[in-house]
C-alpha cells in the first residue's frame, strides 16, 4: 500500500499542485519505512540532493557558511533569575517586585517574534538549543525569553518538521531560571480560528505544564471578550502570569485619527486590569507608537492602572529605540528587544545597543554586554543559513505610518503577492491595504484580522477594484472567505462595530452575530478524541499532540507521517536541512545524546529509465546508497 492513499488530505481532494512535491515520503510503499534513525536521515539528505528543498526554490550552490561560535558559559550553576523569583515570591509579590524595581527589564524575542518577523519563522531547534542554556546563565537579568506561540507553533510542524511541544520542553530544561513567555491569540490560541473554551483551557494548562510562565494574550480586534476567558484560565488553572494586550493602532497624537485615542487605550487597559490581568502589554505590532506618543501613553497608563506595563514594538520605521527611551523615561517596566543581529526593521529594537545606551543612567540593568554581543555574533552567522527567507526590506520606512502593516505580515506580503503574480503591484497592494482598512471602518490589524485586510487588498489589486467599485458592485462580488468570516463575527467584534452597508454586501443573505465566536462550536470531548487519535496514529500520542491535531489537523498528520519516514530531521545542521550536500562534504549528526554519526556525501547517479537515481553516502565510513525518484 502506498502511503498517500492513507493520507486524509490527499483523499479529501483538497490538495494543491505542491502537495506531492512537498510530501515525497507519501509516495513510498509502506514497508519501506525504515526503523533505523541514520537511514531515515539519509533518505532526507538523498531526497534533498535529488529534488531540492520544496521551500527553497533558488539558492547559491557555492555559498560557504561560516561556523557559528557558541559563547562560553561564565558559570556552571544557573544564577537566580525571574523564574526563581516567581516561584519564591508567588505571583502577586513578584508582580509588585517588577513594578517597584528601578531598573528596566528586558524580554528577548530572538527565539520567537524576531525570526518570525525577519525570516518567516524558520529558526530551527538545532540553532536555538545551542545557546539557550548559555543565555540563561550569562544573561539571567532578563524578565523573560519569548520563545513560543504566535506563528511558531504551526510553522515548526509545517515547515521544520519539528514538534512545538518538544521545542518548549527542551528550552525549559535549558533555561530553568528565567521566565519563558509565549504569544497567545486570545480565542484563537495559536491558530487562526476560534476554538471552544475547553480547548483554550487545555491548551493553556498544557502550555504552562510544559514550561510557559507568561501568557501574552491578545485579541485581533482588541475585543475584551476575546481575552477574558484566557485571562481567567491562566489565573485560576496555572501559576503563570496573564499578560493582556492593548494592540496599538493609529496615532494618539494625530487629531485626524481619533478613533483610537488616548482615552480608548486607557479604558481598555483598565478593563483588562479589572478582568484579572497581572500585567498589561502594549502590543505595537506594526511599530506605530511614536516616541512622544509613547511618553504620554505610558504616563497616563501608569496613572490609571496599578499593574506593570510591558512594551512591544517592531522597528519597521527604524525609530523605535527612541520610543523605548521615551517609554523608559516615562516609567515603562519591561521592553521587548532582540539580539543585535536579529533586531531592527520588521523585528524588535536592538537589545545590545539599548543596554549600552542606558549604561550609567538610573534605569540601567547591569547586563553583561560583552556576552550579549557574543550571542549576537552567533546569530549573525546562524541567520545567514536562512537567507532565502529574508524579506527584501533594506532600510526603515516611514510608509509604515500610512499602511500600518504589522512587522510579521510585512515580510510575508511580498512573497504572497509574488505567488499571485502581483509582485509588480506591491505599491498598489500597500495602498489598497489602507483603502481596505478605511472600508472596514478602521480596525485593529494583527493576526488574524491583519490577514483579512491583506486578503482583501490582494483581492482588490488582482481584480483592479477601487473602494468605489467595491461599494457599487459589492452585491455581486465574491468576497474572499476570510472577509466573510470577519464580517460574520468569527473574529469577534471591532470597536465601533462593522460598517453596516459593506457588511450586508459581504454576507449577502447570511446573518452576522455578536456573541463570542466559540459559543457556536461544541466543546471537545478530550477522552474520546484522544482515543480516536490513538486509533488513527498510535497510542503513544499525548494530549499535547491532540491539541496540535485539533488546531492543525492536516499539518499534524503530515508532520507525523513525515517524521515516520524521514525521522528527526531537526538533528541535521541547518545548511544540510535546506541545501543539498556538496561532493565529499561531511557532517556530524548527533542523533541521540552521546550518539553521533558521520555522514559524507559521495555522489549521485544518473536517473534510470523510470527516473530513479541512486545517491551514495558514507555513514560512519560505510557506503550506503539510497534510491530517490527524480521529479525534474
Ligand atoms: C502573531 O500572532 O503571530 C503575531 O506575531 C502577531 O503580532
Ligand atoms: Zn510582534
Amino acid at each position: 500500500l502506498i502511503n498517500v492513499m492513507e493520507n486524509d488530505i490527499f483523499r479529501s481532494g483538497e490538495t494543491t499542485v505542491n502537495f506531492i512535491p512537498n510530501n515525497p515520503h507519501l509516495l513510498v510503499p509502506k514497508y519501506e519505512y525504515s526503523k533505523d534513525r541514520g537511514t531515515k536521515l539519509l533518505k532526507y539528505l538523498a531526497e534533498l540532493k535529488v529534488n531540492g528543498h520544496p521551500d527553497v526554490k533558488t539558492y547559491d550552490a557555492d555559498k560557504v557558511f561560516r561556523k557559528a561560535l557558541i559563547p562560553s558559559e561564565t558559570t556552571t550553576e544557573y544564577p537566580k533569575g525571574t523564574k526563581d523569583l516567581l516561584n519564591e515570591l508567588g505571583r502577586d509579590k513578584f508582580i509588585e517586585y517588577i513594578k517597584n524595581e528601578k531598573k528596566i527589564f528586558y524580554t528577548d524575542t530572538t527565539l520567537r517574534d524576531a525570526h518570525q518577523s525577519l525570516f518567516a519563522t524558520r529558526l530551527r531547534n538545532h540553532d536555538i538549543l545551542k545557546v539557550v542554556e548559555g543565555m540563561a546563565k550569562n544573561v539571567p537579568q532578563l524578565f523573560s525569553l519569548e520563545v513560543w506561540g504566535g506563528a511558531t507553533f504551526d510553522v515548526t510542524m509545517r515547515f521544520l518538521h519539528e514538534d512545538p511541544w518538544e521545542r518548549l520542553r527542551m528550552i525549559r530544561k535549558a533555561a530553568p531560571n528565567v521566565l519563558l513567555q509565549m504569544l497567545f491569540r486570545g480565542s484563537n490560541a495559536v491558530g487562526y480560528a476560534a476554538y471552544p473554551d475547553n480547548v483554550l483551557e487545555q491548551f493553556i494548562i498544557k502550555s504552562a505544564e510544559n514550561g510557559i510562565d507568561v501568557f501574552r494574550i491578545f485579541d485581533s480586534l482588541n475585543w475584551i471578550e476575546g481575552m477574558t476567558h484566557s485571562i481567567k484560565v491562566v489565573r485560576e488553572k496555572t501559576n503563570s502570569i496573564a499578560e493582556a494586550c492593548i494592540c496599538y493602532t493609529g496615532d494618539i497624537l494625530n487629531p485626524n485619527r481619533q478613533k483610537f485615542n488616548l482615552q480608548y487605550y486607557i479604558d481598555l487597559a483598565k478593563e483588562l486590569e479589572a478582568a484579572g490581568a497581572h500585567m498589561i502589554a502594549i502590543k505595537d505590532m506594526a511599530g506605530l507608537l511614536k516616541p512622544y506618543a509613547a511618553e504620554i501613553l505610558i504616563k497616563e497608563l501608569k496613572k490609571n492602572i496599578s499593574i506593570p506595563i510591558h512594551l512591544h514594538t517592531h522597528d519597521t520605521s527604524s525609530i523605535q529605540s527612541t520610543t523605548y527611551v521615551k517609554a523608559i523615561e516615562a516609567g515603562v517596566d519591561v521592553v521587548d528587544v532582540a539580539l543585535a543581529s536579529m533586531s531592527g526593521l520588521t523585528s524588535q529594537p536592538n537589545f545590545n545597543s539599548l543596554v549600552a545606551a542606558l549604561q550609567g543612567t538610573e534605569r540601567e540593568n547591569p547586563i553583561n554586554l560583552k556576552k550579549l554581543n557574543e550571542y549576537s555574533n552567533y546569530f549573525e552567522v546562524v541567520r545567514e543559513f536562512y537567507y532565502p527567507f529574508e524579506s527584501e526590506l533594506k532600510a526603515g520606512t516611514a510608509e509604515v505610518y500610512d499602511h500600518e502593516i504589522p512587522g510579521g505580515q510585512y515580510s510575508n506580503l511580498l512573497p504572497q503577492a509574488r505567488g499571485l503574480g502581483l509582485e509588480d503591484k506591491f505599491e498598489t497592494i500597500k495602498e489598497n491595504y489602507v483603502v481596505v482598512n478605511e472600508l472596514f471602518g478602521d480596525i485593529v490589524k494583527v493576526t488574524p484580522s491583519s490577514k483579512v485586510v491583506g486578503d482583501m487588498a490582494l483581492f482588490m489589486t488582482s481584480n483592479n477594484l477601487t473602494a468605489q467599485d467595491v461599494m457599487e458592485k459589492g452585491d455581486t462580488l465574491a468576497f474572499p472567505e476570510s472577509v466573510k468570516q470577519l464580517f460574520r463575527g468569527d473574529l469577534g467584534q471591532p470597536f465601533g462595530g462593522f460598517p453596516k452597508e459593506l457588511q450586508k454586501m459581504v454576507l449577502k443573505n447570511e446573518k452576522p452575530y455578536t456573541e463570542k465566536p466559540n459559543t457556536h462550536i461544541k466543546p471537545v470531548d478530550f477522552d474520546l478524541e484522544l482515543k480516536k487519535l490513538h486509533e488513527k496514529f498510535d497510542d503513544k500520542l499525548t494530549t499535547e499532540d491532540l491539541l496540535s491535531y485539533i488546531m492543525f489537523p492536516k499539518v499534524f498528520e503530515d508532520f507525523y507521517t513525515f517524521r515516520k519516514y524521514f525521522g528527526r530531521v531537526e538533528k541535521l545542521p541547518t545548511p544540510s536541512f535546506y541545501y543539498p550536500m556538496k561532493p565529499n562534504e561531511e557532517i556530524i549528526v548527533n542523533i541521540d545524546s552521546g550518539k553521533n554519526i558521520l555522514v559524507k556525501f559521495r555522489y549521485m547517479g544518473e536517473p534510470n529509465e523510470d527516473g530513479f537515481r541512486e545517491v551514495f553516502f558514507q555513514i560512519n565510513g560505510q557506503t550506503r546508497n539510497i534510491v530517490v525518484k527524480d521529479k525534474a
